[in-house]
């Protein structure tokens, strides 16, 4: 067979030689006794060469045309797998199937072989790797730079239905998709003393770079993802060595040895750790040192950098680049203050991820000053001229309490702030940024949230990517638009089938796999109802499996009135930290455990919770799911982008009004998606009342009677009183309002049974999502950016491709 990548035709027969010679010459196996992992190095090395021509192509045209280059600096790249996107960007999928099966072995294995690089905790990782997919997909000139975590976050096990922790290593085994670039190296200092216009740090680690080529849809365009790695700049020092002191001497070491070693695995709460702060600095100098370095060999006028460069800091993470950017302009470059912070905040743009003040960061004067003082300095400096120009009273401003509110240090240093859905920008300029939105008008814009539909639709779900080509053809792939030229078939009958038939191929996929690696029988015909995110109280797994508990209940009561069976599905990691969500965890598998067993209900509800959830998960998952469990407190989520995810696969929506849940509604139409709940200004007058938990739980029959069964210890008969602080929260301190939003839900879920039991309605709606998720795509939200943000052009107008 013969497939055509953008360069060059590549057959099944070419793929196959170069697999072979990388088998024999790289990785020094026999054919005869290579194993699946063999495979898997040999297909990831003949697949990136054919990466490396377009990467060049990309960067050569870059400097030729001097375009403008966007950096994305992120602490988080969930990327997950490499080597099916690369072939499907590719083309080469199924050159590449043929060639397992020739050498004896199922592509699948060999793609699931790999192992996910998790280099993020959620939504925001996750949005980094789709922006870069997407950046590629469009020609937008890009890197994204980070950190290469040696262990990305945490796996989850289960014991006793409790979350254990275990250390991840996708590092053990080498990794394919990187290349080392020893020589783009940076010295990082920290501590020591600020001198006099100057810095002198005490301590210091070399940031070195690891390259991972970004190839987009049909490798049009590639950039490049450049993780840092941190390494000691002497092995030893001599002097400390040679006086005895040998501890101290190997203290360089210790220091990079720590620095990449771990993520952070909270994606809410910030810790204020020391080690978390050198990490932020890490990333953010060695980005900024190299930035300048590739600018001032194209260029000679720093005072030119905002018009070739701009620096996009995916959340407060690596707010230090303000000051950082201004250090290096006047302290190593000579530029005179006030040019120098009109030039970083021309470059600078800011993206808020969240309202969550528990998640907003600050750092000690006295850390802050410890372990970066000429920073320290700068960010002082910043805010005086702030407060001056704006004539702000001193008791507000970046230093406060003590404290610098990196928020407010982002949004000072940036031309352009933005939030990731329409409530979630107004809810920024209404609250966090009330007073900043007032003196910058017009600062504060919109950039809602999108998802890459090549992993999303195209890799995740070929069922369904085959079915809409095969209908509309593949521009769909590449311009997501072109995907509501599928609304016509929702009316029609003989499409709905297919439909459906590409939903249950899917259905009965994750079934097997459920039975495999869980041991628990779920019927592929039940509906399929998923909340798969990380578990925090604001995203109310809780709410979800309160209703579980009812709908059982109810189930018993009446086994015959009409329910639709289900599988309720749960996926998600909680913060190591975080006692409550674990709390959460542990009920969901105690409830599941119980309701599994039930023999009255085994036909009617299962509840299933796969340990480990990732991203690799999720592209197992969305593409089988029915329903969408969209379910935070208004006002809280502020995006989400997993809703996205299952929209584009044909999933209804059950969601409050929150984050792009209400842009999602607005899209495929109220009538096509199931609403509850208070909307994000009635949480606020809500609160109000002291009593509004009680007060619901005593209007509503269903939620004591769970908040019953539980303190009964229902769920938990060898330990009854495990779940008395959860029951004690529910009544007394429930921040997040699920007892005002439990009736509710309860309500639209039975509105979801009865149309479930009409497959002929539910899948007109479901088509209907999928024709109308065109909006979703991450290259509208990439678009967006370049116009409104980074001013930046495609490098392919006018270009079919590079070629
Ligand atoms: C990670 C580290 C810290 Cl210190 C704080 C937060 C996080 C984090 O992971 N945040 C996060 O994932 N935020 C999410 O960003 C998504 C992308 O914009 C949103 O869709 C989602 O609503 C938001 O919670």
């Amino acid at each position: 067979m013969n497939m055509t990548t953008n360069m060059r035709p590549v057959s099944s027969a070419a793929l196959k030689q170069a697999v072979e010679q990388h088998l024999t010459y790289t990785l020094g196996k026999d054919a005869g006794h290579a194993s699946v992992y063999d495979w898997r190095m040999a297909l990831s090395f003949a697949i990136r060469d054919c990466i490396v021509e377009p990467w060049f192509r990309a960067t050569r045209s870059t400097y030729e045309g001097q375009r403008k280059r966007v950096y994305y600096l992120s602490m988080e790249f969930l990327i997950g797998r490499t080597l099916e996107d690369a072939m499907i960007n590719l083309g080469l999928l199924e050159a590449a199937r043929d060639v397992a099966n020739e050498v004896g072995f199922d592509l699948r294995e060999i793609i699931e072989d790999e192992p996910d690089a998790a280099l993020g905790n959620g939504g925001l990782g996750r949005l980094a790797a789709c922006f870069l997919e997407s950046m590629s997909t469009i020609g937008c000139p890009a890197f994204g730079y980070g950190i290469r975590y040696e262990h990305g976050l945490f796996r989850q096990r289960f014991e006793g239905g409790q979350q254990v922790e275990t250390p991840e290593d996708w590092l053990t085994l080498p990794h394919p998709w990187e290349f080392a670039r020893p020589e783009s190296a940076y010295e990082i200092g920290f501590k020591g003393e600020a001198v006099d216009g100057g810095w002198r740090p005490a301590e210091s680690v070399v940031a070195s770079a690891y390259d991972m080529p970004v190839i987009g849809w049909q490798g049009r365009w590639a950039n490049t993802l450049r993780l840092w790695g941190a390494k000691p700049t002497t092995l030893f020092d001599l002097e400390r060595f040679n006086s005895g002191d040998y501890a101290a001497a190997a203290e360089p070491e210790a220091l990079a040895r720590t620095l990449s070693r771990v993520l952070y695995p909270d994606d809410t709460t910030y810790q204020g750790k020391e080690l978390r702060l050198k990490q932020e600095f890490f990333l953010t100098s060695a980005a900024l040192q190299d930035i300048l370095r590739r600018f001032r060999t194209e260029y000679d006028d720093l005072a030119k950098l905002p018009t070739k460069v701009a620096i996009q800091m995916n959340d407060t993470h690596p707010a230090i680049a303000g000051p950082e950017l201004i250090r290096l302009l006047t302290d190593v470059h000579g530029m005179e203050w006030s040019q120098a912070q009109e030039i970083a905040r021309a470059t600078l743009g800011y993206t808020n991820h969240t309202l969550l003040p528990e998640a907003l960061e600050r750092w000690s004067t006295w850390l802050m000053g410890n372990v970066l003082p000429r920073h320290m300095q700068i960010i002082e400096r910043i805010d005086d001229d702030h407060r001056r120009a704006t004539k702000r009273p001193a008791h507000v401003g970046i230093v406060r309490n003590n404290e610098v509110q990196m928020g407010e240090l982002a949004f000072i240093m940036s031309h352009k702030v933005n939030g990731v859905s329409a409530l979630h920008s107004d809810l920024v300029k209404k609250t966090v940024f009330h007073d900043l939105n007032e003196i910058h008008p017009g600062r504060i814009i919109n950039q809602t949230n999108g998802v890459t539909p090549r992993r999303w639709l195209k890799l995740a779900n070929p069922p369904l990517a085959t079915l809409i080509s095969d209908k509309i053809g593949e521009g769909w792939i590449g311009d997501l638009e072109q995907i509501k030229t599928l609304e016509p078939f929702a009316k029609d009958a003989d499409f709905r089938r297919d439909f459906r038939a590409a939903k249950r191929t899917n259905k009965v996929a994750l079934s097997n796999w459920v039975g495999e690696t869980m041991g628990v029988k779920i019927d592929p015909d039940a509906m399929f109802d998923v909340q798969i995110k990380r578990i925090h109280e604001y995203k109310r797994q809780h709410l979800n499996i309160f209703e579980t508990i009812a709908l059982w209940h109810n189930m018993r009561e009446n086994p015959n009135a009409g329910w639709a069976p289900r599988v309720k599905i749960f996926g998600g990691k909680s913060a190591p930290g975080y006692a409550v969500a674990k709390e959460i965890i542990h009920l969901i598998n105690d409830v599941a455990s119980v309701i599994n067993s039930d023999p009255v209900t085994k036909d009617l509800l299962k509840v299933v919770y796969p340990p480990n959830y990732n991203v690799s998960m999720a592209e197992r998952v969305i593409p089988a799911t029915d329903l969408s469990e969209q379910i935070s407190t208004a006002g809280k989520e502020a995006s989400g982008t997993g809703n996205m995810k299952f929209t584009m696969n044909g999933a209804l929506t059950i969601g409050t009004l929150d984050g792009a849940n209400v842009e999602i509604r607005e899209q495929v139409g109220p009538e096509n998606f199931f609403l509850f709940g208070l909307t994000a200004d009635e949480v606020v007058k809500h609160r109000r009342n002291v009593r509004h938990a009680r007060d619901a739980i005593e209007a509503s029959q269903n939620m004591q009677s769970v908040l019953q069964m539980i303190v009964e210890g229902r769920f938990s008969p060898s330990d009854p009183d495990r779940y008395h602080g959860l029951v004690d929260r529910a009544w007394n301190h429930d921040h997040y309002l699920v007892a005002a939003d439990f009736d509710s839900y309860y309500d639209a879920q039975r509105k979801v049974d009865a149309l479930y039991l009409d497959p002929d309605a539910w899948e007109e709606q479901a088509v209907l999502n999928t024709a109308r998720s065109g909006f979703f795509s991450s290259d509208r939200t990439i678009r967006g950016y370049m116009a409104d943000i980074w001013e930046t052009e495609s490098a392919l107008v006018g270009e079919e491709s590079l070629t």
